[in-house]
């Protein structure tokens, strides 16, 4: 299989994380594509030019970080990621429903940064960073759920990619008055499958 990433995409680095957590390093060819360049060869590979893109072993591709990660997660018939039984799962989607939510709000600020500075909308910019200040403080509640101190699960990958956009966005300071969360995301970045996806910081 050959899976499309950039090095900075936290989507992508949800499913290199799954890849990862489930051993599939052997099986899975990372291949770095060029986004956001008009006239991209990527596009003749994935029209809509995002990444994580997936081209499994029949030639068929996917998209969508949650949609790879669980093919990838079923691929060994021993899923680790599915959702938990009963009642336990809409707190399972709620969670990860919240912390695509906060990256979502990243990303558009991380891709307003890395615009020429005449076309940066300072606007945007507010925007998203009040909205991450709102999301860090409800996280700094949420963290102590049980579903995010267990075993590891897409709710809490997605959320420490989120955190860990801190790399890509210099003024994003979620830190400074959650020290819950510090020492949430502080354990988790050592885990072996987030340590070795870090993204290369802003410059
Ligand atoms: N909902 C998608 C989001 C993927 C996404 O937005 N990827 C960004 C990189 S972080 C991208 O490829 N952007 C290129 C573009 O918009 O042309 C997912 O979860 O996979």
């Amino acid at each position: 299989m050959k899976l499309y990433i950039t090095p900075g995409s936290p989507y992508a680095r949800i499913a290199r994380v799954v890849v990862i957590e489930k051993g599939l390093e052997g099986q899975v060819e990372l291949i770095a594509a060029q986004t956001r360049l008009a006239g991209s060869s990527y596009y003749s590979i994935n029209p809509s030019g995002r990444v994580p893109y997936l081209i499994r072993d029949d030639g068929v591709g996917l998209e969508e970080s949650s949609v790879i990660c669980t093919y990838l997660d079923h691929l060994d018939g021993s899923p680790a990621f599915d959702l938990p039984a009963g009642d336990q799962a809409w707190e399972a989607r709620r969670l990860e429903a919240l912390a695509r939510s906060m990256l979502d709000g990243l990303a558009v600020w991380g891709r307003e940064i890395v615009r020429p500075q005449n076309e940066r909308s300072p606007t945007v910019i507010q925007h998203e960073a009040h909205r991450s200040a709102r999301m860090a403080d409800l996280w700094e509640t949420e963290i102590d759920h049980p579903l995010m101190r267990g075993a590891l699960n897409l709710a809490q990958i997605t959320l420490a990619c989120a955190l860990g956009f801190e790399a890509r966005i210099p003024d994003l300071h979620w830190r400074p008055g959650h020290p819950k969360l510090c020492d949430w995301f502080g354990h988790i970045a050592a885990r072996p499958s987030i340590a070795a996806t870090a993204p290369p910081s802003h410059h």
